[in-house]
């Protein structure tokens, strides 16, 4: 056999095949095809496919999401906003994940304990309130709980913040809203609006139109009612300013040189100071900053303390 008529025939051969295997599949379509067998319709109470959705076990009992489906966090998977039941309390979803906590490089006006500055690492994302509590919030506070009222400036207003109050009365406040303090890292994290480099929470420089301090350069010599001021980039009002806001951390001046940096929350054992954050309307530039860190006993009342509430993801 010639190589040429060798060829051929291997050709004749793989046409062959091919046809028979045309045929195969044509036999096969033509062949009934066995269904899926019958089976028993599913009871009436038969577990879900999709696991429950996390977001309304969550809020049950202690907030509602505001908006719809496209107001929810995708990443996250919960509402970007929720708004407390017991006091109305507009609440603002801040993601977890690494900051940079302590002074910025470079800020002279940097004190010992708000160094070194470290990557923290909040393992859980968490609501925190837009704005400060408020004296109309504390009222409806006192009025349902039989709490008592912080002793108030003179000529405060509903719309300013709660003040006067000791870090005991804020923690009651917080458990009988459904949500508790920030940890001061929670806290710093919410202040900064996702800026590493500003030494305050609005931008590198101080600007007395974004904040409520001392003098009244700013336009209030006292207390300014909530949200006078431009809030920061994740949407918060006030974080400098207008009254301190007490942290769920005992105080440590060393937290930052030895403290976890995956969810710190202060020296374990039961210190009798703790942290206060953000300044007042009595403070001066230093204090105003978003590194600044100030310190009280639990259960004193400064004229300036106040509060903004927290809530971590599950
Ligand atoms: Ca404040």
């Amino acid at each position: 056999m010639t190589q040429w008529s060798r060829r051929s025939r291997v050709a004749t051969l793989l046409v062959a095949s091919l046809a028979l295997m045309r045929a195969a599949r044509a036999d096969d379509a033509a062949a009934p095809v066995p269904g899926p067998a019958p089976t028993a319709p599913a009871p009436a109470d038969a577990a879900p496919a999709t696991p429950p959705n996390p977001v309304p076990t969550f809020l049950k009992g202690w907030a509602e999401a505001v908006g719809d489906a496209k107001d929810q966090d995708e990443a996250i998977g919960f509402p970007r906003r929720v708004r407390r039941t017991k006091d109305g309390m507009a609440m603002v979803l801040v993601a977890g994940g690494t900051f940079a906590q302590g002074a910025v490089p470079g800020d002279a006006r940097a004190l010992p304990e708000e160094k070194p500055r470290r990557d923290v690492t909040l393992s859980k994302a968490y609501y925190v309130d837009e704005h400060e509590v408020t004296v109309a919030m504390w009222k409806a506070y006192a009025a349902a709980t039989g709490a008592a009222m912080p002793t108030l400036q003179e000529g405060t207003e509903d719309a300013h913040p709660a003040h006067g109050v000791s870090w005991d009365a804020a923690r009651a406040y917080a458990a009988w809203a459904g949500v508790t303090l920030p940890t001061e890292a929670q806290w710093e994290r919410a202040a900064r609006g996702g800026h590493a480099d500003f030494v305050f929470p609005w931008g590198a420089d101080d600007d007395v139109k974004q904040r409520n301090g001392a003098l009244d350069f700013d336009g209030f010599a006292g207390l300014a009612p909530v949200k006078s001021f431009p809030a920061n980039d994740y949407g918060l009002f006030d974080v400098a300013g207008n009254v301190e806001e007490w942290c769920l951390d005992a105080y440590d001046e060393q937290a930052y040189a030895s403290g976890a940096a995956t969810d710190p929350s202060g020296p374990a054992d039961a210190l009798p100071t703790r942290v206060v954050r953000g300044g007042c309307a009595q403070s001066l530039r230093p204090a105003l900053r978003a590194s600044s860190r100030g310190l009280g006993s639990h259960d004193i009342d400064p004229v300036n303390a106040g509060l903004r509430c927290a809530k971590p993801l599950p």
